[in-house]
C-alpha cells in the first residue's frame, strides 16, 4: 500500500453496499436514464402522492428555475419518525453527549422522538404558527433543536436555524430578513463548561424585530432568564398542556423547508432556501452511500446544528434511513483532547465525521490522546467542511482508525444540501486529500477563467454542469441575486466558487475558494462581512479583509484597516476592534491579525486590489510575489504594508 493511494480493502469490498462496478453503472444510469433514475430512487421516501416527474430545472435565463419531483406530495417529519415506529420504535434514534463527562447522556427511541416532536409542534400551532410560516431557532446542541427542526417540518413552517455563536446583531439580521414571527430558544447553552447566554441574547436581538410575537424558550440548563409577559412561553410548560399527537402536514415536494444563511463574496449573508422532497432525498441517500450505514450503527457527525452539516447530517439523513444519530453539546477538546474518542467508547460509535480543523488541533496534542481510548467500534471516519491536508487525513486514517477505516472526504456546500463529491467506501479506492468522485447524478466540471471546459487531467474552476435533487431552490426573497450569484460568472453552470484539480484517474481534489470567501475551521465567512463590522466602528474609515494560511483554522482572518483622519493607531484600538468584529458577528469572525494601514492599494478606478493584499498576509512580500504594482493609484503604499506587516 503506497502512501498515496489506498485500494479498498478486501473485507470492505465483499461486504459493500456497492461494489466498484455497481458504483460506476450506478452512476452511469442516474446520468444516462435520469428521470427514470430518479423516479426510482424516490421511492426510497414514504411519499402520500407519489411524484410521476423528475427533473424539471433549467440553469439557462430564458426558463430558469430548480425543481425536481413536482407532483409529489410527502411530509418530511413522517419521512423521518412515523414511518420508522412500525419496525423500530424502540430503537435509539438520539443519543444525546452532554458536555460535561460528568452528567448523565440522554437516548430517546424513536417512539420518544414521535412524542416529542408532536407536542413542539403543536406548540408552534398554539402560539399561531402555521404552514409557511418562518420560524427561527437559536439552540445549543441538545436534542430539543433536533426536535424543534422536526416539528417545524411536521407543521410546514419553515426553520431558519442562526448558529448559537452568533452575536444578538447578526441573530436580528437573519430574523429580520426571513421576517420570522417565532423564535425558539433556550435559557442558555453550555460549551466547554462556559454557559453561553442565548436567551438574554434574543431578548437584546428583538428590540430590532418588531415582527417577533412570541419566543419558546427551552430549559436547558435552569440558568436565570427575564421572561417577557405575553411574548416568552416555556416549552416545557406549554408542551405539558398539549396532545401528543400532531398529524404531519401534507407539502408538495417543492414547498420550502427551510432557510439557512451562509456567506458569500458580496453583501449581507444569503438565506439559502431547500424545499422538501428533493432535499430529504438527496440527504438520505448520500448519508445512506458515503457512511455504508447499516441498521444498528451508531453514527455520529460531530457538527453543530447551526451549519448545514448538522441539518443533512444530525437530522434529516440519518433520521429518515432509521438510525441512531449522537448529537453532542460540547466541544471536541473539553476537557481533555481525548473526550472524542471517549464518547466513541462510550456510545460505541460506528461512524464519526468531522472537520479537518479539528483533526488538525487534535493532532497537535499528540497521538496519546487518542491511544488511550479503544476506539474498536469504529468502521469509517468522515470529514467535511474544507480541504484535509494529507498530513491530517493520515494521522486520521493510521493513528485514529488504526488503518481499518475508509476515510470519507466530503465534498459539498449549503447550496448543494448534501454531499456532491465524495467516496463510497467498498467501492472508492482513496488518495489523501481526495474526495475523489462525483455522488449520483452529480456532473461536474472544471472550466478555465473564459468558461471552456477543460477535459482530462487538469485544474480551475469547479462547476455543476447540471442540476442534482438537493440543490438549492433560491435565495429566500431575492430569486434574481440567486440567478446572478450562481449562474452568471459560467452560463448555464452552476458555480460553486471553488477552485479544483482533476488527476489523470477522474479524481477531484479541491484546492479552496477562488471567489472573497474564506474558510476558518471550516466556517465560511464572506471578507465583506467583516469588513461592513469594521467600518461600522467610529474610529475606521476604511478596511480590506483577506485569508491567510493558519495551522490549526486553515485560514485566517487578516484586516487591513484605515482609520479616521486623527485616530491614532494604538494597541488598545486593535484589541477595541477585534472586540468589535465578535461583538457585530460573533466569535467565529474574530480578526487574527490587524494591520493599520495609511492606504489601501487601488486601482486608479477605485479597486482594491486583494491579491496583492493577500500576499502580504501570507508573508510573500518580494517584488517578483507582489507581481505588477504599477497600475496602482499610488505604488507606494505597497511599501508602507510590506514595512508594518503584523504576525
Ligand atoms: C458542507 C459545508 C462550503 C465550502 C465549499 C468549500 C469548503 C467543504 C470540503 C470543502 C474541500 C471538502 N468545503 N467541504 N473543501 N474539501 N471536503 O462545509 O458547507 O459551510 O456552505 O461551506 O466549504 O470551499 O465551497 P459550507
Amino acid at each position: 500500500m503506497s502512501d498515496d493511494f489506498f485500494p479498498v480493502p478486501e473485507d470492505w469490498a465483499k461486504n459493500a453496499l456497492m461494489d466498484k462496478a455497481a458504483r460506476a453503472a450506478d452512476y452511469a444510469r442516474s446520468i444516462d436514464d435520469a428521470d427514470a433514475y430518479w423516479l426510482e430512487r424516490a421511492q426510497r421516501l414514504d411519499w402520500i402522492t407519489p411524484p410521476t416527474r423528475a427533473n424539471e430545472s433549467s440553469f439557462v435565463e430564458a426558463d430558469f428555475g430548480v425543481k425536481w419531483f413536482a407532483d409529489g406530495v410527502l411530509n418530511v417529519s413522517a419521512n423521518c419518525i412515523d414511518r420508522h415506529l412500525a419496525t423500530r420504535g424502540d430503537q435509539a434514534a438520539i443519543i444525546w453527549e452532554p458536555d460535561s463527562p460528568d452528567a448523565e447522556p440522554r437516548r430517546y427511541s424513536y417512539a420518544q422522538v414521535h412524542e416529542q416532536v408532536c407536542r413542539f409542534a403543536n406548540v408552534l400551532k398554539a402560539a399561531g404558527a402555521r404552514k409557511g410560516d418562518r420560524i427561527t431557532l437559536y439552540l445549543p446542541m441538545i436534542p430539543e433543536a433536533a426536535f424543534a427542526l422536526l416539528a417545524c417540518a411536521r407543521i410546514g413552517a419553515v426553520h431558519s436555524v442562526v448558529f448559537g455563536g452568533f452575536s444578538p446583531e447578526a441573530l436580528a439580521g437573519r430574523i429580520i430578513d426571513c421576517d420570522s414571527t417565532l423564535v425558539v430558544t433556550a435559557d442558555e447553552g453550555r460549551r466547554a463548561g462556559k454557559a453561553v447566554p442565548l436567551k438574554a441574547n434574543v431578548d437584546a436581538a428583538l428590540k430590532d424585530c418588531p415582527s417577533v410575537k412570541t419566543v419558546i424558550v427551552v430549559q436547558a440548563t435552569g440558568g436565570a432568564v427575564t421572561m417577557a409577559p405575553g411574548r416568552d412561553l416555556w416549552l416545557h410548560e406549554e408542551a405539558a398542556k398539549l396532545s401528543p399527537d400532531c398529524p404531519p402536514e401534507p407539502m408538495n415536494a417543492e414547498d420550502p423547508l427551510f432557510i439557512l444563511y451562509t456567506s458569500g463574496s458580496t453583501g449581507k449573508p444569503k438565506g439559502v432556501l431547500h424545499t422538501t422532497g428533493g432535499y430529504l432525498l438527496w440527504a438520505s441517500l448520500t448519508h445512506e452511500l458515503c457512511f455504508d450505514y447499516r441498521p444498528g450503527d451508531i453514527y455520529w457527525c460531530a457538527a453543530d446544528i447551526g451549519w448545514v452539516t448538522g441539518h443533512s447530517y444530525i437530522v434529516y439523513g440519518p433520521l429518515a434511513n432509521g438510525a441512531t444519530t449522537l448529537m453532542y453539546e460540547g466541544v471536541p477538546n473539553y476537557p481533555t483532547p481525548a473526550r472524542i474518542w471517549e464518547v466513541v467508547d462510550r456510545h460505541q460509535v460506528q461512524t464519526i465525521f468531522t472537520a479537518p480543523t479539528v483533526l488538525r488541533a487534535l493532532m497537535k496534542e499528540g497521538d496519546e490522546f487518542v491511544h488511550a481510548t479503544s476506539r474498536k467500534s469504529l468502521r469509517l471516519l468522515g470529514t467535511v467542511g474544507e480541504p484535509i491536508n494529507p498530513e491530517a487525513w493520515r494521522w486520521y486514517h493510521s493513528v485514529v482508525g488504526e488503518g481499518r477505516c475508509p476515510i470519507i472526504d466530503t465534498w459539498w456546500q449549503t447550496e448543494t444540501g448534501a454531499a456532491m463529491i465524495a467516496p463510497t467506501p467498498g467501492a472508492t479506492d482513496l488518495k489523501p486529500g481526495s474526495a475523489t468522485l462525483p455522488m449520483p447524478g452529480v456532473v461536474p466540471q472544471i472550466v478555465d477563467s473564459e468558461g471552456q471546459v477543460l477535459d482530462g487531467a487538469t485544474e480551475g474552476n469547479l462547476v455543476i454542469a447540471q442540476s442534482w435533487p438537493g440543490q438549492m431552490r433560491t435565495v429566500w426573497g431575492d430569486h434574481d441575486r440567486f440567478f446572478q450569484t450562481y449562474f452568471t460568472t459560467f452560463p448555464g453552470k452552476y458555480t460553486t466558487g471553488d477552485g479544483a484539480r482533476r488527476d489523470a484517474e477522474g479524481y477531484y481534489w479541491i484546492t479552496g475558494r477562488v471567489d472573497d470567501v474564506i474558510n476558518v475551521s471550516g466556517h465560511r465567512m464572506g471578507t465583506a462581512e467583516v469588513e461592513s463590522a469594521l467600518v461600522l466602528h467610529e474610529s475606521v474609515a476604511e478596511a480590506a479583509v483577506v485569508g491567510f494560511p493558519h495551522d490549526i483554522k486553515g485560514q485566517g482572518i487578516y484586516a487591513y484597516v484605515t482609520l479616521n483622519a486623527h485616530e491614532e493607531p494604538t494597541d488598545e484600538l486593535r484589541k477595541t476592534l477585534v472586540k468589535w468584529v465578535r461583538t457585530e458577528i460573533g466569535p467565529i469572525a474574530t480578526p487574527d491579525a490587524i494591520q493599520f494601514a495609511p492606504g489601501l492599494p487601488k486601482t486608479r478606478s477605485g479597486k482594491i486590489m486583494r491579491r496583492i493584499l493577500r500576499k502580504i498576509a501570507e508573508g510573500e512580500v518580494s517584488a517578483q510575489a507582489l507581481g505588477d504594482t504599477s497600475t496602482l493609484a499610488d505604488p507606494s503604499v505597497v511599501d508602507n504594508l510590506v514595512a508594518n506587516r503584523q504576525g
